[in-house]
């Protein structure tokens, strides 16, 4: 079998200190729980940033001196800004950590109810802006996908050239208000993409652990992080990052798989290391 990617998302921009202690904002926090994961075996880092009172930013000084701290613990990781940053943000605010030429950020590939009565907004013509900024920086775009329908969002751009190959897909399962993550939504959305492509899994909440599980059977890779889910085991929080990577390296080892390094996940998706 191929060896595993894991990618730690580690703060988000939802969850809050009164959800988990364990939430990282300073840049310092942020540097050690990127740390923590990275020891345990995750090779990319999915990252949002925050000022120090815990509000979500996409500032680009904030990504830069972010970015430079976890650099400076684990040199060869890979990060991942989001351009997703935090619901009602604006294009051009979502999309500034890309302009630091990162190796990877996200796409977003579509609109959806996001947690209750917020819309994530991610229209057709957004996502062909996205795609172009995302572009013009050589930056490799994650292809977030919380549904179906942004899957074939995808492949209407990547015939229209907005989108390029190799393509990675992020299937984000469990939001209040996207596609739930039952084993036939995985299976749905893993056999809607075409071959050769590559794929994680981030099963929010409750989900988080059957899907990394039921990714690491059929080959993908995995997504965990306190952006996604909070607790170890129902009712227990996780102590940080690190415990929820170490729980997905111990499924996978079940498996009889191997966790990718960073320069092996790069090999595997496709990356030049910048
Ligand atoms: N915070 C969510 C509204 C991404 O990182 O690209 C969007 C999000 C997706 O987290
Ligand atoms: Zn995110």
């Amino acid at each position: 079998m191929n060896k595993l990617i894991i990618t730690c998302a580690i703060s988000g921009a939802e969850v809050t200190k009164e959800h988990s202690p364990y939430i990282p904002y300073t840049v310092k926090e942020m540097a050690e729980e990127a740390y923590q994961a990275y020891v345990a075996g995750a090779s990319i880092i999915h990252l949002h940033v925050r000022h120090d009172d815990g509000r979500p930013t996409q500032s680009k000084l904030r990504y830069e001196r972010v970015m430079k701290a976890i650099l400076k613990r684990c040199p060869d990781v890979i990060i991942q800004p989001s351009t997703g940053g935090a619901v009602g943000m604006s294009r051009d605010e979502r999309l500034k950590p890309v302009q630091l030429n990162p190796e990877m950020c996200t796409l977003d590939c579509g609109t959806l109810n996001f947690g209750g009565d917020d819309i994530f907004v991610n229209t057709e013509n957004d996502i062909k802006y996205f795609a172009q900024v995302i572009a013009v920086h050589h930056v490799f775009p994650e292809l977030e996908c919380f549904e179906k329908g942004h899957i074939d969002m995808v492949l209407r751009l990547h015939k229209k050239g907005f989108i390029k190959d190799p393509m990675h897909f992020s299937f984000v399962l469990g939001v209040n208000g996207g596609m739930t993550g039952e084993e036939r939504d995985f299976l749905f959305l893993k056999d809607s993409i075409p071959n050769g492509c590559t794929y994680s899994v981030a099963g929010i909440g409750k989900y988080e652990f059957s899907l990394a599980e039921l990714s690491i059977k059929h080959g993908g890779h995995v997504r965990v992080g306190l952006e996604d889910n909070i607790f170890i085991e129902k009712g227990v929080l996780a102590k940080g990052n690190r415990e929820l990577v170490e729980k997905v390296v111990k499924i996978a080892k079940s498996y009889g798989r191997e966790i990718a390094t960073p320069d092996e996940a790069r090999d595997i998706l496709g990356l030049r290391r910048k």
